[in-house]
């Protein structure tokens, strides 16, 4: 409850941050795309990850308001990064499950878009195997109506919860992106490097992007590279920073 409570006053006060990781091609070294990352900035208290209270936020319903405000700062810091000319690709924002199943989700997106005058082909949305393989059916219709409003779409965490091949060639996607357990140990064990092999193979094979999860040193890089995985995210290119920056980062170490 305590928690609860201090969740419910950092909202009424603002306290929450959007941060942005940088997406890069692995390829051309050149930044590609970001990730928003929302974090609580609570004065003398300091900085909460998101791991600590996402998941309160979603027992107690507060994720929807969270989520939505985080949509609303990701589109409004995108759209004036997009007009300035300053990035490319898209900015990808994470959905949790009760955010996901919101009757009206396609509707609210499409209005805070309008609102912020922000494209939908900036926007790509990050849902986890867990949020669809509930109920695969209904999210399969989930994520056509969000893919035809021009909503690109990416499963995250990808191999860390039970992910059904069959469902996977029917998900409406555009990306995977490799969980972080995968790479952590790339250049040490062959099984894993195998693994990695054959989920950046399938995932081609499928039409789909993929995207390195946890990159931290130039030879995991190197490696994922050589197994023909395009797209990297990692502290080896950057942690999720602050949006005063994330542009100074983006300009000056790519
Ligand atoms: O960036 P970090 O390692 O702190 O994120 C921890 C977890 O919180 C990750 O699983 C990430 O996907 C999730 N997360 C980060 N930002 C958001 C958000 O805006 N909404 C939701 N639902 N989850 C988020
Ligand atoms: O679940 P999701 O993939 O959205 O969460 C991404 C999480 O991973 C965020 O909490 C982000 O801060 C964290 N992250 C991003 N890059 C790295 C990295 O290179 N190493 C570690 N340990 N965490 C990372
Ligand atoms: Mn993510
Ligand atoms: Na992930």
């Amino acid at each position: 409850l305590q928690v609860e409570n201090q969740l419910r006053h950092a909202l009424r006060n603002n306290y929450l941050q959007v941060h942005y990781q940088p997406k890069v091609s692995l390829r051309s070294n050149k930044f590609v795309g970001l990730e928003a990352l929302v974090r609580l900035e609570i004065p003398d208290v300091g900085v909460v990850s998101p791991a600590d209270f996402i998941p309160l936020a979603e027992e107690t319903g507060l994720i929807i308001d969270v989520g939505e405000r985080v949509l609303r700062q990701t589109c409004r810091d995108m759209r004036e990064w997009v007009e300035a000319g300053a990035v490319q690709g898209r900015v990808a924002v994470n959905l949790s499950a009760k955010q996901f199943l919101q009757p009206d989700l396609a509707k609210r997106i499409m209005s805070i878009l309008q609102e912020e005058k922000l494209h939908p082909s900036y926007l790509e949305l990050e849902i986890t195997e867990g949020v669809v393989m509930d109920d695969p059916e209904r999210a399969i219709e989930i994520m056509t109506e969000l893919n035809n409003l021009g909503i690109h779409l990416a499963l995250d965490d990808f191999g860390t919860g039970y992910s059904s091949l069959a469902y996977l060639k029917r998900f409406p996607i555009q990306t995977l992106k490799i969980d972080k357990a995968f790479i952590d140990d790339i250049n040490g064990a062959e099984r894993d490097r195998n693994m990695v092999a054959s989920i950046v193979a399938m995932a081609h094979n499928l039409g789909l992007d993929v995207v390195a999860e946890g990159v931290v040193n130039l030879e995991q890089a190197a490696t994922l590279n050589n197994l023909n995985c395009e797209f990297a995210q990692g502290f080896l290119f950057a942690e999720p920073l602050r949006r005063e920056n994330f542009l100074a980062h983006i300009g000056t170490t790519l």
